[in-house]
């Protein structure tokens, strides 16, 4: 496969470099790509020099497939050019998420729904993600009525230039700052901008994306998305409410039996799962899960998962792998 990834220089771009190196994807031509003051920046791949192109360069080069993660504005401008020479366009920006002519796709949940004519595919919101992987096994045993999910979010999903202020603040020098507060010994309710109706954005991406991916609009979800000083991923309570009843270990043993979950649940030994832990992995780990007490058919449940890889990067790669395999690019 010939792949272009767009964003190359980026924070996910670079995990998605490592992630199609580390899972082995069979890659016949690497075209890293970046915005204009990255062109012509080397980097390496597998041990092997790449020279950065700009977007033109790499649509002339028709890749089968282009990998983006370079935000919203450059995916509404580009990924219709690479479509239009046949390339397959995997989304990480929050473009097309919701657009319903496109797939927003989490391989685990609803791969089954693309074709060939899928030219740009999205990939959802990290909170998103992680969250749907636990919930969407759920809701075909006991259909979910409604969540309640309070996030606690990794620096990395800002970017780099919110871990350059986390560094700063602890060295304490003054610097750019990604965040209009200090983001060191603190807790910022605020991820992304505010929306008219007093929410943010992320909020309302878990909100929207989890209907579009689980494919059930009845489906409530109501979210408060906190930003706060850790690196290794996103950590997330959710309270969700079944239409039927539910029991304790059966939701263990099926989470225990959904791939790409793993269920780190046992108070007696304190395990459950933490985001300096989930680093660096590909699974989304989820424990504490436990009775809501105050009403019936609803538990509680902690949820972690490491934002550059399962949040953006490995789903992105896993929707490329799905591809090549059921050859629909
Ligand atoms: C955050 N979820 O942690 C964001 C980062 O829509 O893909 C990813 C934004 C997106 O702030």
């Amino acid at each position: 496969m010939k792949v272009a990834v767009v964003g190359a220089t980026g924070m996910v771009g670079e995990v998605m470099l490592q992630m199609l190196a580390d899972r082995n994807f069979p890659v016949t031509e690497l075209i890293p790509v970046a915005s204009e003051k990255s062109v012509g920046k080397e980097i390496t791949w597998k041990g092997k020099g790449y020279t950065v192109v700009g977007l033109q360069t790499a649509v002339d080069r028709h890749p089968d497939i282009a990998l983006f993660s370079a935000g919203g504005q450059t995916s509404l401008d580009w990924a219709p050019k690479f479509a239009e020479v046949g390339t397959t366009v995997i989304d990480n920006s929050s473009a097309w998420r919701m657009d319903p002519t496109k797939k927003l796709v989490v391989p685990e949940i609803n791969a089954h729904e693309l074709t060939k004519a899928d030219k740009i595919i999205a990939n959802p919101n990290c909170s998103t993600i992680q969250m749907v992987m636990v919930l969407a096994p759920l809701h075909k045993k006991y259909g979910v009525k409604r969540v309640v999910v309070s996030t606690y979010q990794s620096i990395t999903g800002t970017g780099v230039k919110a871990v350059q202020q986390l560094e700063n603040e602890y060295a304490g020098v003054q610097g750019e700052m990604a965040y209009k507060y200090q983001i060191h010994r603190n807790a910022i309710p605020q991820c992304d901008v505010f929306e008219d109706n007093g929410y943010t954005k992320e909020e309302m991406k878990l909100t929207r994306e989890t209907k579009k991916i689980i494919g059930d609009d009845t489906i409530h979800v109501t979210a408060t998305a906190i930003r706060i000083p850790v690196v290794g991923g996103h950590s997330e309570a959710l309270n969700v409410e079944f239409h039927h009843p539910c029991n304790l270990n059966e939701i263990r043993e099926i989470l225990h039996h959904t791939p790409g979950v793993v269920v780190q649940d046992n108070t007696d030994t304190y395990t459950y799962p933490m985001p300096l832990y989930a680093h660096g992995k590909d699974e989304v780990f989820v424990g504490r899960i436990r009775q809501d007490e105050s009403q019936p058919n609803t538990v509680n449940m902690w949820v972690v998962a490491d934002n550059l890889r399962k949040g953006a990067a490995t789903n992105a790669i896993q929707i490329a792998e799905y591809l090549v395999a059921q050859g629909l690019v």
